[in-house]
């Protein structure tokens, strides 16, 4: 056998740089490159083998955690066949990087982790950053990514590689059980020299499969889809990951029935199809929320029926609706008691289509569904032009973003008030034009997310959209985006701390407490004497981006056309008027109200919440 003699961190990126995917006849280079930081557990190992051999890429990063949603955002943009990986070094470098592996394994998207380990060889214990165990020595801060990695493994020994590099590889190119992927590295091990057989560094190249749905659960979907009267589809992010939104749209022009889109659905067909009923769930639109309530047959495609699609499962009122769910995971699959079809989304519904013929919904049901369609784009256009005196509604701001945006543009974000209101309003024009992380809903995802989607296909301009708290949470990889010259369009609308969850807690009776960015009142003792006032301007500027604060809309989308034919990373700063929201649209969600309080408000919001809770149906 002939071998090489390398160290376990040189053969690992040997590996990683000879790792091609496949999908429908076309084949490329799975890892872009390696993003992160060194620190002694990782500089001898990884960082010799990236210093010697520049083929993949490394991007130095601020933050390990934004290391990991920066690969995240790159791999959600790129539909999952590409990914980046990330080296931290021992201890809070690899702890940093838990939060962006749960967001990854949540929203089922690749990312690779490589954080450094303590000695594997033990003499020397404890060593720099180590958390002991009275218990056992078989144990370290690296264990706490278990829970959140859909493949976990500690390199003990240099060998260990071999074995462990094609499950590393089966999971992360996988439709089905893809998430993020942890490599623990004791930071001796990756500086161990073995002979590797050279097989190991040939090109291989994966297939990402289109799973075809076997005959008998495809009869059953084409007769619950026939004897159905209100059917109505929910587009989850499995239709953009399966890259199925032209599949899609031939399926439902076809048989006229109407979409639904999660947040990670959203764009699954262009904002202004005639089927496209917009959001559905708790942020949902009229449209899609009327449709389900109401719907006998709900077909989901690559969807996970998370608490905000299904409105806390109060959105399918029906008391004789059934589920058809399409889906390449068998877990997603049997969701909501379904006739599963675990299928790739686009195979299953070419062959859908092929097989219900002429099939269509009723002229009653489709005269409906247009009559919506064209309410809900009237109710848009009028929250986009409120002519709000003042400041101006955040829905404005999206309205002014949507004008200014072209063709192709990606709106991206991932927590605060704003992804409710995008989900309802963002008029998405091309697969991938919304880009919104709503599974972890993580704040200070956005800006290192940004610079990875804009890396994916730097043909696209990439807006990210941010709330004040998500700014001052994480805006260091503006640094890195000057660094490495990947333009990103910062949207930072400030309404003084936090939008949503102060309005969540109004609702809840508890006049939101602790939500505000005020100074502590030497009088009251609280938060609510003058506003922090942040200069952002200042701060964006002082990390290397052009900066601007825009006093109303015009001066608003002035900054945001300037900022597009500019080639600077550029922060946009808007005051909004937090007072006016966007409506819900006969929709809820289920967050529990305290069950005995001395607030009057409490025991009123208890009361109605307990009312709401009656909706809540169990699909079995
Ligand atoms: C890392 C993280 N911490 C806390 C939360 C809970 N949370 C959701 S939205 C929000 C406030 C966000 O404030 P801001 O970015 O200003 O947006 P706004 O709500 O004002 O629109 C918080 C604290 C979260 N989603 N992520
Ligand atoms: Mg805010």
């Amino acid at each position: 056998m002939k071998t090489r003699r390398m160290t376990m961190a040189q053969a690992l990126l040997a590996f990683l740089k000879n790792q091609y995917v496949e999908r429908d006849g076309s084949q490329h280079r799975f890892f872009a490159g390696v993003l992160g930081i060194f620190g002694h557990g990782n500089v001898a190992g990884i960082g010799q083998a990236l210093g010697q051999d520049h083929e993949l890429p490394y991007i130095l990063v601020r933050n390990e955690q934004s290391a990991v949603h920066m690969a995240t955002g790159y791999a959600k943009a790129s539909n999952r066949l590409r990914a980046f990986a990330c080296t931290s070094s021992i201890g809070p470098g690899a702890t940093n990087m838990i939060t962006g592996a749960a967001l990854a394994t949540i929203n089922r998207l690749p990312v690779l982790l490589l954080p450094g380990d303590i000695f594997a060889r033990r003499n020397v214990a404890p060593v720099l950053q180590q958390i002991e165990s009275p218990a056992t020595q078989d144990t370290g801060v690296n264990d706490c990514f278990k829970p959140v990695s859909r493949y976990w493994d500690r390199i003990y020994r240099p060998e260990q590689l071999i074995t462990a590099l094609p499950e590393v590889m089966r999971v992360l190119t996988s439709p089905s059980d893809c998430g993020a992927v942890t490599l623990a590295l004791p930071q001796d091990v990756q500086t161990e020299a073995f002979d590797y057989p050279e097989e190991l560094f040939t090109r291989r190249t994966w297939l990402i499969r289109r799973g075809a749905p076997d005959r008998i659960s495809l009869d059953r979907a084409i007769a619950a889809i026939r004897s159905a009267r209100q059917p109505l589809i929910i587009a989850g992010g499995g239709v953009l990951m399966s890259e199925a939104s032209p599949t899609l749209a031939t399926f439902v022009e076809k048989t006229g029935i109407p979409v639904g889109e999660t947040q990670a659905g959203k764009g699954s067909l262009p904002w202004n199809h005639p089927q496209c009923m917009g959001a559905i769930g708790a942020t949902g639109s009229l449209a899609s929320n009327r449709l389900a309530h109401q719907a006998d047959l709900i077909i989901g495609i690559g969807t996970r029926y998370s608490d905000f699609t299904s409105a806390s499962m109060t959105a399918f009122q029906n008391p004789q609706v059934k589920f058809v769910n399409i889906n390449t995971a068998e877990f997603d699959a049997y969701k909501v008691g379904a006739t599963p079809v675990v299928a790739d989304a686009r195979t299953a519904l070419e062959e859908l289509t092929a097989a219900l013929g002429d099939h269509r919904v009723s002229a009653e049901y489709a005269a409906q569904v247009a009559d919506l369609k064209a309410k809900w784009e009237a109710e848009v256009d009028r929250l986009f032009h409120l002519g709000n005196a003042g400041k101006p509604a955040q829905s404005e701001v999206i309205g002014a973003i949507w004008e200014v945006a072209g063709e192709r543009d990606v709106l991206l974000s991932a927590a605060g008030s704003h992804p409710g209101d995008l989900h309802k309003l963002w008029r998405t024009r091309t697969p991938n034009g919304y880009h919104m992380e709503y599974g972890y809903s993580c704040m200070a995802y956005e800006i290192p997310a940004a610079i990875g989607a804009k890396l994916a296909d730097p043909s696209r301009d990439v807006f990210a959209f941010v709330g004040d708290g998500t700014y001052l949470m994480m805006p260091t990889e503006i640094a890195t985006s000057v660094q490495e010259g990947i333009k990103i369009i910062i949207v930072l609308v400030d309404n003084h701390g936090f939008g949503s969850i102060g309005s969540l807690s109004r609702s809840l009776g508890q006049e939101g407490f602790g939500t505000r960015y005020r100074m502590r009142d030497a009088k009251t003792g609280q938060l609510d004497g003058d506003l922090i006032g942040v200069d952002f301007v200042a701060n964006a500027r002082s990390l290397g981006a052009h900066a601007v604060k825009a006093a109303n809309l015009a001066e608003f989308k002035k900054a945001l056309e300037e900022a597009k034919a500019g080639d600077r990373t550029t922060v946009v700063v808007i005051e909004t008027d937090p007072s006016i929201g966007v409506p819900g649209y006969e929709s809820w969600w289920d967050v529990a109200v305290a069950e005995v309080s001395e607030v009057e408000n409490v025991r009123q919001a208890r009361a109605l919440y307990e009312e709401a809770r009656k909706r809540e149906r169990y699909h079995l």
